[in-house]
């Protein structure tokens, strides 16, 4: 499988990692407008195409999937060129500005017959994947209660200044992956109510959010996040779940502690991700699940299955972002269906 990235930024040499990690799969093309950039990603590469224009890079082909790590400005043009060359779509997430483009993205590569999958990939991480399969397993019986918390003072806009720019920023960048996990935990939910706060007064957006969101499978949702909380020791980039089952609960604590509980009997398992060797602390767990994310692309290419987060299936994370916002700004339950 041929690969060409487009965005050689700071989190795209995660993705090139994990496409050097992947048997069978090769990066063949990189485009980025600033020469630096994709002068150290190709760097990266024995032998690599490099391009300033995605277009040129295109109509040069050559490859079977295009992987789109540019931020969301971008993402719904790049995403229409690649239906228009009929290649496969791995797009970053925010995956659109808006709902209404989000659906045309969908739409457009859907008439190509390709796959489109929106590099969602927090629900990948190695310690919140055991907690899906352990719910999923019914080990705690019927789930009523979740809470899907992040809450951090690190400072990420040191890496990713631009998200100090954004009207919008913890619920479009962070709050994304956060909701996204409580659908992979729950289903979809159909209302939700939500509230936001800046706490940090350098930036332009909300860095606190808390959502309350009722799913389809009858289970409640508390899904809080916030880069304006002091940890000691901080957690970053730590996702911390707890769910409430009719038979028992299961909690997933900093450090990765699993815990399951049913009746009086608590067991503990260490549920630390690898450190991948191109890896580092405290993104690890972050690395690892974007090498594993690309592999269930790729898999599912291969079978010709629906990926978990395809940009169908992602159209109800981004929903719930949008109607957060709404919900937010309106003070008031926003229902999915009336977006
Ligand atoms: P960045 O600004 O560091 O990098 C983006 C790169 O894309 C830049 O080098 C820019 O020159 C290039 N670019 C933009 N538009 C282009 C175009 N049309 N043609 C060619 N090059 C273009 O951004 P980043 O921090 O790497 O983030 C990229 C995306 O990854 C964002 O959508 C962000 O939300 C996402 N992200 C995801 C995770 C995750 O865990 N899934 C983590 C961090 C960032
Ligand atoms: O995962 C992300 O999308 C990153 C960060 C963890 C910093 O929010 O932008």
């Amino acid at each position: 499988m041929r690969v060409a990235l487009i965005g050689c930024g700071f989190f795209a040499t995660n993705q090139l990692h994990g496409w050097k990690g992947i048997e069978g799969v090769e990066v063949v093309a990189l485009c980025d407008r600033d020469a630096d950039r994709l002068k150290v990603a190709s760097a990266m590469f024995d032998s690599v195409r490099t391009y300033a224009d995605a277009e040129e890079m295109f109509a040069d082909g050559g490859f079977d999937v295009v992987d789109i790590a540019t931020t969301v400005n971008s993402h719904r043009p790049l995403v229409e060129l690649a239906a228009a060359h009929n290649v496969h779509v791995i797009c970053q997430k925010p995956f659109a500005l808006n709902i209404q483009d989000a659906r045309a993205m969908v739409d457009a590569v859907s008439v190509t017959g390709k796959t489109l999958m929106v590099h969602e990939n927090f629900r990948w991480q190695s310690a919140v994947r055991a907690v899906i399969a352990a719910v999923r397993s019914g080990v705690i019986g019927e789930p009523f209660f979740g809470r899907v918390s992040f809450r951090s003072g690190y400072d990420v806009f040191s890496g990713q200044p631009y998200l100090a720019e954004g009207e919008r920023f913890i619920i479009e960048d962070l709050g994304i992956h956060i909701l996204d996990i409580a659908r992979a935990l729950f289903g979809d939910a159909s209302r939700i109510t939500a509230t936001t706060r800046r706490i940090n007064r350098d930036i332009n957006g909300e860095d606190v959010a808390t959502m309350m969101l009722e799913h389809d499978s009858g289970v409640t949702s508390v899904v809080d996040c916030s880069y304006a909380t002091k940890r000691s020791p901080e957690t970053f980039p730590e996702s911390l779940l707890e769910i409430d089952g009719d038979k028992g609960t299961i909690r997933l604590e900093a450090g990765y502690k699993l815990s399951i509980q049913i009746g009086d009997d608590v067991t503990y398992q260490d549920v630390s991700p690898p450190v991948l060797e191109w890896a580092s602390r405290p993104w690890h767990n972050i690395q690892e699940s974007v090498q594993i994310i690309q592999s269930h692309f790729v898999d599912c290419i291969k079978n010709g299955v629906e990926p978990e987060t395809s940009g169908k299936d992602n159209l109800q994370t981004f929903g719930l972002v949008e109607a957060a916002y709404l919900s937010a700004k309106e003070r008031r339950t926003v229902e999915l269906s009336g977006l």
